[in-house]
Parts: C-alpha cells; sequence; structure tokens
C-alpha cells in the first residue's frame, strides 16, 4: 500500500508537469483529490494495511494530498499568469504607428448659406423665428392677399393635404402667425423647408426659403433698399451691383425683384445669367396694406417691407451648380467639395 502511495505520488506530479490548460490541472485534482479520486480511494482502504504500519500509511497519505494541493494550486496560478501574459503580448499596441485618419462632417451648403444669412440679418437687429410646415389654406394664402382663384393655389402648385390644409408653399404664414401675436415694432426672419410640385434642374419639390418682415413707423421703400442692399454686399461682396425691378406679389405693394451683377461673366453674358448680365436673387416689396388689415395692424400707423429667396438657388450661384438635385442626394464626393 505504502509503494502504491509512492507510485500515486509519482504519476500525480508527473501529469501536473506535463498540464498546460486550467482545464487539464482541474481535471487532475479531480482524478486524484476528488470524491472518488485515486487517493481518496486508496484512504478508504486503509483498513486493508497491516495495524503497525497504519500510522506511518496516514501520515503519508497526508502528505501526499497536502503537497498534490499545493502543487495543484501552484500550477493554476502559474497558468492564469502565463494566460495573461499571452493576452498582453498579443493585444500589445504600438503606440508608435500613424492614427487611422478620422474624416470629419461637414455643413451642409444649404445650411451654410443659412446661417450665413440669419447671421447678418441678427446684425441688423432680426430674430429668426420658426413655425409649422404643415398650414391651413388661411395662414398659407387668405391672410396673404392670395385670392381664391390664384394659380399658385391650384392643385398643380401646391400639395393638398385637406381641402383647407397644404404643406407650406413659402414660410410667409410664419410671420402671419407672429403678427397676429406681436405688436410692431417687428423685425424677423423666418428660415424654413417649403414645399411646390415641380421637379426638374433648378426645382425640387421641397426646398428651403429665407423670408424678413419689418414692420414699424415710418418704414418706406428707401428702408428696404437700404437694408436689402446692405445685406447682398455682405453676402457677394462690396462691389456688388444690385437693380430692383417692378414686379408683383399679392402680399407687397409695390414690389421688386433684386438682381445682382452676373458673379460669373460680370455683365458680359454667360449661360448661368442666361445672357443677361444679370442674376435674380430675391423677391421683395411693401407689404401690402390687405395682410396688415388681416392681423389686425393700423395700416394707418405702420408699414412695413418683406423679401424673400430660395436657399438653393443662391448656394448654386455661389458655388456654380448646375443640377439642384445634387445638394439633396447626399453624394458624400459631392458635399465635400464645400
Ligand atoms: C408677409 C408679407 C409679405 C415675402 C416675399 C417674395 C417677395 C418672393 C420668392 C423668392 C424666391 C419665393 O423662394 S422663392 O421662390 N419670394 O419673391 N417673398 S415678398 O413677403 C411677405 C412675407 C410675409 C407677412
Amino acid at each position: 500500500m505504502i509503494a502504491d502511495l509512492q507510485q500515486l505520488e509519482k504519476d500525480a506530479l508527473a501529469e501536473l508537469k506535463e498540464a498546460g490548460a486550467e482545464d487539464s490541472i482541474l481535471a487532475i485534482r479531480t482524478k486524484y483529490l476528488g470524491r472518488k479520486g485515486l487517493l481518496t480511494s486508496l484512504l478508504r482502504n486503509i483498513a486493508q494495511v497491516p495495524i503497525d504500519e497504519k500510522p506511518l500509511f496516514g501520515k503519508r497519505c497526508n502528505e501526499v494530498k497536502e503537497l498534490l494541493e499545493t502543487k495543484i494550486e501552484e500550477a493554476l496560478k502559474s497558468q492564469a499568469q502565463n494566460k495573461k501574459e499571452e493576452i498582453l503580448a498579443r493585444d500589445k499596441i504600438d503606440v508608435t504607428l500613424p492614427g487611422r485618419g478620422v474624416r470629419p462632417g461637414r455643413v451642409h451648403p444649404v445650411v451654410q448659406i443659412r446661417r450665413e444669412i440669419c447671421d447678418i440679418f441678427a446684425s441688423f437687429g432680426f430674430s429668426v423665428v420658426e413655425g409649422p410646415e404643415v398650414e391651413w389654406d388661411y395662414y398659407n394664402f387668405e391672410a396673404l392677399n392670395i385670392p381664391q382663384d390664384h394659380p399658385a393655389r391650384d392643385m398643380q402648385d401646391t400639395f393638398y393635404i385637406e381641402d383647407n390644409m397644404v404643406l407650406r408653399t413659402h414660410t410667409s404664414p410664419v410671420q402671419v402667425r407672429i403678427m397676429e401675436k406681436v405688436n410692431p415694432p417687428v423685425r424677423i426672419l423666418s428660415p424654413g423647408r417649403v414645399y411646390r410640385p415641380d421637379s426638374d434642374v433648378s426645382h425640387t419639390p421641397m426646398f428651403h426659403q429665407i423670408e424678413g418682415l419689418l414692420v414699424d413707423q415710418g418704414i418706406s421703400f428707401a428702408d428696404l433698399k437700404g437694408i436689402l442692399t446692405a445685406f447682398l454686399k455682405k453676402v457677394f461682396g462690396d462691389d456688388t451691383l444690385l437693380r430692383f425691378r417692378p414686379s408683383f406679389f399679392p402680399f407687397t405693394e409695390p414690389s421688386a425683384e433684386v438682381d445682382i451683377r452676373c458673379v460669373i461673366c460680370r455683365g458680359k453674358g454667360c449661360r448661368v445669367c442666361g445672357q443677361s448680365g444679370w442674376l435674380e436673387i430675391l423677391g421683395s416689396g411693401m407689404v401690402d396694406p390687405a395682410v396688415f388689415k388681416n392681423v389686425g395692424y393700423d395700416v394707418e400707423v405702420y408699414s412695413g417691407f418683406a423679401f424673400g429667396l430660395g436657399l438653393e438657388r443662391i448656394a448654386m450661384l455661389k458655388y456654380g451648380i448646375s443640377d439642384i438635385r445634387l445638394l439633396f442626394e447626399n453624394d458624400i464626393r459631392f458635399l465635400k467639395q464645400f
């Protein structure tokens, strides 16, 4: 029996030496020290050991058990340490390698223009206001003096949600809503999406507008000219030539469209300006008294001017973009140029 015990100790230590993985070390523990393990069985058979050898056998059994327990514990510890070192070696980071380039996002050209224009008018004392894109017929047309039989109200020119509800065709309704709430002086700028059923190289069913409105006592066409001239010179440069052309809008009287000298050909005539030497930039006018009456402003006391422009058109002129749809296709090769 003592000899068996010695053999067992030798075998166990030899197996432990060979064992690498945690699993095999644990298997050895079960094999020798488990409830049905070899050493446990040997101890259980102590009855067969001659009486005078029993104390020595018992003592040796305990020594072997303690030795195996210690060795197994050590093996587990060193295995864990090896594993840790292996992971550290494998996952080593070479901090001297060049980093991967990050591609920062860019501000969309239409948003760049919107910010630029809002900043300029903020410096003139205008506040930015916003409102709903789904609008009542009343605010989009009626309140703005657009008569029932005006072509803009046609199904061909407006997206109807219901009989009396539309996708706004301009941001003017926002200004009507403000005027209903506050008395002059009013100095507001309303940027936002607008919708018209158009689609070609210069029209998309959704586009962006900015409109402005200034109402106070004693506002004249000279104020309109002064503010719009200062604005366009800030956007297109101090040497920009402008012209105010008579026009007509139901909500302004008198009305004027404003052109700038073509930024491409400087007036000589080119494809962009259709050989005219001028580019149409915005529409404007003195607010029609009928609009003031609709919001309850006293037309004997107050007057004002308004203007509107399309942001995509400005972006196209500024950057020489020939097809408006490029602005909405989200092609990174196109967008990263701005
Ligand atoms: C109120 C009263 C009047 C806003 C104006 C224009 C002229 C104009 C067009 C420019 C290009 C629309 O995007 S576009 O197609 N806009 O020509 N807009 S006056 O007049 C207003 C606005 C609000 C209460």
